[in-house]
């Protein structure tokens, strides 16, 4: 059985970045609902039930055709919002780790400039979907995924990912996503990232 972790921080905490309605709905809703029809999908198969998430995702294409669909959807809304409540931090904290910042500058040549890309892929995802800082190797990476879709299942270790569903943000900024989004980079938690990024 998945469950839903605790946020860390009070609905409240993100104000005036991210509002408590929006938290409040997003944690106790949105994310509650992956979980539990995440856990519905592998009644049947109580040896997936055993594996962590990562795992899961990781062989998503081993995972039975009738509930694949239903694991991609749900097992990876779940991943992706306990990474993402993981990466907010109430007043958010400085970008100062040196292992971070020389990997962001070889190879996005600065911290604003990598801040820049993520900004532009977040703004410019077409629907529902997430922007991703992602490790491949020894590169890392800046893209998008649509729906609930994983980085874990394409072998790719998520670093940060931002939610640009509309229910991330609709309730205050209605279609003015990239406020959001800058908004968002006020409350980024970089010491998350950068351990992130050690292991
Ligand atoms: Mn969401």
């Amino acid at each position: 059985m998945y469950k839903l972790p605790d946020l860390g921080y009070t609905f409240e905490a993100l104000e005036p970045h991210i509002d408590a309605k929006t938290m409040e709905i997003h944690h106790d809703k949105h994310h509650a609902g992956y979980v539990d029809k995440l856990n519905a999908a592998l009644e049947k198969y109580p040896n997936l039930q055993t594996k962590t998430i990562e795992e899961l995702l990781n062989g998503i294409k081993d995972v039975p055709e009738d509930i694949r669909t239903a694991v991609q959807n749900n097992g990876g809304g779940h991943h992706n919002h306990t990474l993402f409540w993981e990466s907010m931090k109430p007043g958010g904290t400085k970008e100062h780790h040196s292992k971070l910042a020389d990997a962001l500058k070889a190879t996005f040549g600065s911290l604003d400039e990598f801040k820049a890309k993520m900004t532009e892929t977040a703004v410019s995802r077409f629907g529902s979907g997430w922007a991703w800082l992602v490790q491949d190797g020894d590169t890392l990476e800046v893209y998008s995924t649509a729906n609930q879709d994983s980085p874990i299942m394409e072998g790719k270790i998520p670093v940060l990912g931002l939610d640009v569903w509309e229910h991330a943000y609709y309730l205050k900024y209605q279609n003015r996503r990239p406020e959001y989004v800058e908004a968002w980079w006020q409350v980024v938690n970089w010491d998350v990232v950068a351990q992130r990024l050690n292991t």
